[in-house]
């Protein structure tokens, strides 16, 4: 009896997914990003694997190469800028080498759809010197994940696997046998002090490995079937990966493409064959001139970002224009318009009844003498008008630690650090233990709604359960703070509005370091919380619109009366507490 094919569209994500557990791998860690987060979340479905969220992508990078030394096929999953978070084990995991077959997956997100910048992760697979390796659609995504684990047992390497937000989230045919090649055993522990331990002693070796294996690996990037050549009937060729092969196809679809799926090192040979077979190659590729730069510098010469653009992300209008640029393409072609009409603008919100929407309130009416440093996470709206109450937003954690600075430096503006729970525990501690062992004057107000909101409601170590939905006892924000040993920590309840208010003037006037905790959980996530709305009573309503200013979406204005839509409100109060005329905003039962 054959073996059942299985044909399915799926997403690039889910893909990624089934070619690690097709690739036999038993342990995958990471932290949640857009677009990555579907990964994991996909795999723990999967029989006799182990899928786990950790605080940070450190530390899912860390216990992936971990369980490959154990000897079992791991990988980690993160956004792009986790990998920066990542870099540190990353940079001697390439020293170190592998036991099983251990792969990063990073999604990177060209157009910054939800991030903070659009770097181009291929130049860390250059920086580690490890190989690269980049699907063009869902099947590939699944295939070339298997893949990458043989890759990565071949030569002794993390290997990274680069997705991008069209290919993360793309749906596709993925045509798969449901468990057919390396169905192998696990690999033993392997205890090798020189290979593992890098003291300076072991590392000068380990270096000189690692340049041995790029040596290597620049052959077998030459011969490895996911470089390919599609014979076209053009004069010129073009080289490209990733997405924007599949713009390259549906406008040139009779050119000679090398499509490259072993980004890094670059099939240099190859390539350097392909384009002397032609009067003119443009290389399309999104972001970074990654792949121009290495042909250039082999003294190959090709055309490329003189055409397209270095910033954004690729669509067919973009390559289409590149290509006109370029003189390849000379007539129209035959496009679906999408977009015939203006889609209305919608800006992001924070939900009704989320709990963040308060204290961004109160910090509003606190006037401009506070300096808030800002973190990563739904509450990174509070920066918007009207809440209008952060000042700072670089990267995860960076709202304690910019804020010990800020503190430090001036005396004219009391400092507020903002940062959520998934944040805090992500990289927050740390910074926090910088601000109690220097003294900061400053308060930092940690907002705990239990859950990786903004990535989709992802559990953190606050929520009391985990990747696989099993419960676990949750780490208390209050005690881990009052183990550092800072004094004034409290927990408050963000919707007794007046109370908190008062509070947090307090506090933030006052010298030192403060910590504050506001607990109510998050409206949407593990369960959604709906209690009886609110109305507006028409004839006590002023038409003031500070109900408004708290930029709640079930709130609107008509004929000089604010209005409140029943079916969104999920009865937090806040808009009640704010309103100045008594009863003008009630529960819906008491109208
Ligand atoms: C290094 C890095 N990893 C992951 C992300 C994606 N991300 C942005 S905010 C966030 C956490 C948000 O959770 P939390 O701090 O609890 O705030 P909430 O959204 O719940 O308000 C994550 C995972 C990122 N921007 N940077």
């Amino acid at each position: 009896m054959g073996l059942k094919v299985i044909k399915k569209i799926i997403s690039g994500n889910q893909a990624i997914s089934i070619g690690a557990y097709k690739g036999n791998a038993r342990f995958g860690s990471g932290y949640p990003g857009t677009p990555s987060s579907e990964i994991l979340e996909h795999f723990k479905n999967y029989p006799n694997v182990i899928a786990q969220w950790a605080p940070n992508e450190k530390a899912g990078f860390e216990a992936a190469l971990g369980a490959s030394i154990a000897g079992t096929r791991s990988f980690a999953t993160m956004k792009h800028v986790g990998l920066n978070v990542a870099a540190d084990p990353l940079m001697t995991a390439s020293y170190t080498g592998v036991n099983a077959g251990f792969v990063v997956v990073t999604a990177d997100d060209p157009g910054m759809h939800s991030s903070q910048n659009e770097q181009d992760n291929r130049r860390y697979a250059k920086f580690a010197k490890v190989p690269l390796i980049e699907p063009s659609d869902p099947f590939e995504a699944m295939a070339f994940m298997q893949y990458a684990f043989v890759v990565s047992e071949k030569f002794d390497t993390p290997v990274i696997l680069r997705s991008t937000t069209r290919i993360s989230h793309s749906l596709g045919v993925v045509q798969f046998d449901p468990r057919t090649l390396d169905n192998e055993q696990d690999l033993k522990l392997e205890k090798d002090f020189r290979k593992y331990v890098m003291i300076p002693a072991n590392a000068i070796l380990r270096h000189k490995v690692v340049l041995d294996r790029l040596e290597k690996l620049k052959a077998f990037s030459n011969e490895t079937p996911i470089n390919k050549i599609e014979k076209g009937k053009t004069n010129f060729g073009i080289i490209t990966s990733s997405m924007a092969y599949n713009y390259v196809k549906e406008l040139l679809p009779d050119a000679h493409v090398f499509k490259v799926g072993f980004s890094y090192p670059m099939p240099i040979e190859k390539m350097r064959e392909f384009v002397n077979k032609f009067d003119r190659v443009v290389v399309v590729e999104e972001l970074e001139p990654f792949m121009e730069e290495e042909l250039k510098v082999a003294g190959i010469n090709v055309e490329g970002k003189k055409y397209f653009p270095y910033d954004g992300e690729f669509n067919l209008d973009i390559v289409e224009e590149g290509l006109k640029k370029a003189d390849l393409i000379r007539e129209e072609t035959t496009k679906v318009v999408f977009n015939e009409f203006e889609l209305p603008k919608r800006p992001p919100a924070l939900c009704p009844g989320c709990p963040h929407r308060p204290i961004f309130d109160i910090l509003h009416s606190l006037g401009r003498n506070i300096f808030i440093t800002g973190d990563i996470g739904c509450y990174t709206l509070g920066c918007l008008p009207p809440l209008s109450a952060m000042h700072t937003t670089v990267c995860m954690g960076a709202s304690i630690s910019m804020g010990v600075g800020a503190s430090k430096v001036q005396s004219e503006q009391k400092v507020v650090a903002v940062i959520g729970d998934s944040t805090f525990f992500h990289t927050g501690i740390q910074p926090l233990i910088d601000a109690y062992i220097n003294n900061a004057n400053m308060t930092v107000i940690i907002l705990d709604n239990r859950i990786t909101a903004m990535t989709g409601g992802q559990p953190d170590p606050g929520s009391g359960f985990n990747l696989k939905g099993e419960s676990v006892k949750p780490i208390r924000i209050y005690d881990l703070v009052k183990s550092i040993g800072i004094e004034r920590v409290y927990e408050v309840d963000q919707y007794d509005y007046e109370n908190t208010k008062k509070f947090l003037k307090e506090e933030i006037n006052k010298p030192g370091l403060s910590v504050i905790i506001p607990t109510r959980p998050c409206v949407l996530a593990p369960k959604k919380i709906k209690e009886t709305p609110l109305v507006v009573v028409p004839d006590k309503c002023i038409g003031c619109k500070r109900c408004l200013r708290i930029a709640c979406p079930a709130i609107d204005f008509k004929d000089n009366k604010a209005i409140i839509d029943e079916v969104l409100c999920t009865g937090c109060e806040v808009c009640m507490h704010v309103c100045p005329i008594e009863g003008a905003i009630v529960k819906k039962e008491e109208k």
